[in-house]
């Protein structure tokens, strides 16, 4: 039975209860196990026995995704490497990937948390789901995937990059829920809608997240596709997608609290905000055993409510986010920052780690185009030396981000010079 099936939730103080059990327990699993936790509660003076409930929570130190970088890659793992079965990764802030390890009880877990989104969003055990997100180190696919044959749905695993199957096989098999990014979705709704399809598909739902939108654009996927979409929620140092998503009434997304305890910092001063006001979105997993986290700085901007949600659920709901304390961009999906160009383009002699990133939409799919400043010493009016330096460093970016992207070198000193930080990024990208 998938608990929000029903939707008897606990109450908050049986709810509080269990993160308190929960989180004496992950503090004392990560203390014992995890050396870099045993090292930082060492220098803040605290024991395991110091923390008795969710109340002490504010004395844990902070976990960001740089400490993952500096234990690269199983550092932070608690459990030994044998009991960990599946391994996931995203961008790290410039050339090494995020790692996060899952034991078999951690996928159980997770494939239950995406089966409660799911659920949430109506999908059953009758409807035929097609996962048209990445399949592969990115959690997309596979998460949703296993939540997907957790709740006994039939999976279609899609994964991106073939619209036209996609359609096809919409209509043939009689798809009736699509698990996707919204701006992909909004392409496919495109490409249906050309083709004359929408009166010859079955969808009803749409499960929609890893990137930013507004109830704008839910409001048009709906509209266009005569279907429901929800917003779920999530990020790959924590679990996944299924860490929250929102119900039929969309007045925020619900956090599974049983296994992720939200808390909300001031970015700057790292103190805990009140009640309600938005600032940095911070997890506390509490029973993870691959990789369990203290009070992990997604840097995800928004509120939480805690008030009972009109569908009856109990569980905090966080708002749509507000975008991010740090200059991580979200294309097509992929995790991309700034310092990761440069970190490539620096390895490269041709070119002088001046660049600007340029976002763009174009028929509901992101475009980057990156402007590279070639260095003096390699500059020439020769049209063909250039072309094949620019097929190199779309080469070089294209391994170092994973995303296909469109180079335009330009003369040395053309870039703009900033007199204070360097502004690298034009997004043209507007959220309808
Ligand atoms: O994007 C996991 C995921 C996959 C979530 C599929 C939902 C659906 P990461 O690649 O680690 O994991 O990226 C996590 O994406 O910190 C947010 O900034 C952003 N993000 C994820 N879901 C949403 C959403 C996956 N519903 C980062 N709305 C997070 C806005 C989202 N931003």
């Amino acid at each position: 039975m998938i608990w929000n099936e029903t939707k008897e939730c606990m109450s908050r103080d049986e709810l509080e209860f269990l993160q308190s059990k929960r989180l004496v327990k992950t503090v004392d699993r990560v203390y014992h196990n995890v050396e870099f936790y045993r090292k930082k509660m060492q220098q803040l003076g605290i024991e395991p026995g110091d923390i008795k409930g969710i109340e002490d929570l504010h004395k844990l130190p902070f976990t960001t995704k740089n400490d993952l970088r500096d234990t690269y890659p199983f550092g932070l793992f608690a459990v030994p490497q044998s009991e960990i079965i599946r391994i996931h990764a995203s961008s790290g802030t410039t050339g090494k990937a995020t790692v996060v390890g899952y034991t078999r009880r951690d996928l159980d877990i997770w494939s239950e948390c995406v089966a409660r989104a799911l659920s949430q969003a109506g999908v059953t055990r009758g409807d035929i789901i097609q996962v048209a997100y990445g399949y592969g180190l990115f959690t997309g696919g596979l998460g949703a995937h296993g939540g997907a044959e957790k709740l006994g749905a039939m999976v279609v695993p899609m994964s991106t990059g073939n619209t036209k199957k996609l359609t096809t096989m919409m209509k043939d098999f009689g798809v009736t829920a699509i698990a996707c990014t919204p701006s992909y979705l909004l392409h496919i709704a495109e490409v249906l809608e050309e083709a004359g399809d929408i009166p010859n598909i079955q969808l009803k739902a749409a499960i929609c997240g890893a990137e930013p939108w507004t109830d704008n654009m839910r409001r048009q996927i709906e509209e266009q596709l005569h279907i429901k979409a929800f917003d779920i929620y999530g990020l790959s140092e924590v679990m996944g997608p299924g860490v929250a998503c929102d119900c039929e009434y969309h007045k925020g997304l619900h956090v599974y609290e049983d296994h992720f305890l939200p808390e909300i910092i001031d970015p700057d001063t790292l103190e805990p905000m009140e009640k309600g006001e938005t600032g940095e979105l911070v997890f506390t997993t509490l029973t993870k055993e691959g990789l369990p986290l203290l009070r992990y700085r997604t840097k995800d901007l928004t509120s939480i409510s805690y008030d009972k949600c009109e569908c009856g659920r109990t569980l905090a709901r966080i708002s749509r986010f507000k975008g991010r304390s740090d200059d991580m961009l979200i294309i097509r999906g992929v995790n991309v920052f700034p310092s990761q160009i440069e970190a490539a383009l620096l390895e490269m002699g041709e070119v002088t780690p001046h660049y600007m990133m340029i976002v763009d939409r174009q028929n509901n799919l992101d475009t980057l185009e990156i402007q590279v400043e070639v260095d003096e010493r390699f500059f020439s009016d020769e049209i063909k030396s250039l072309e094949t330096l620019s097929k190199k460093i779309a080469h070089v970016i294209q391994n170092a981000i994973g995303l296909a992207v469109k180079i335009k070198l330009v003369a040395p000193k053309t870039l703009e010079r900033s007199m204070g930080k360097a502004v690298h990024v034009i997004d043209k990208r507007k959220l309808i």
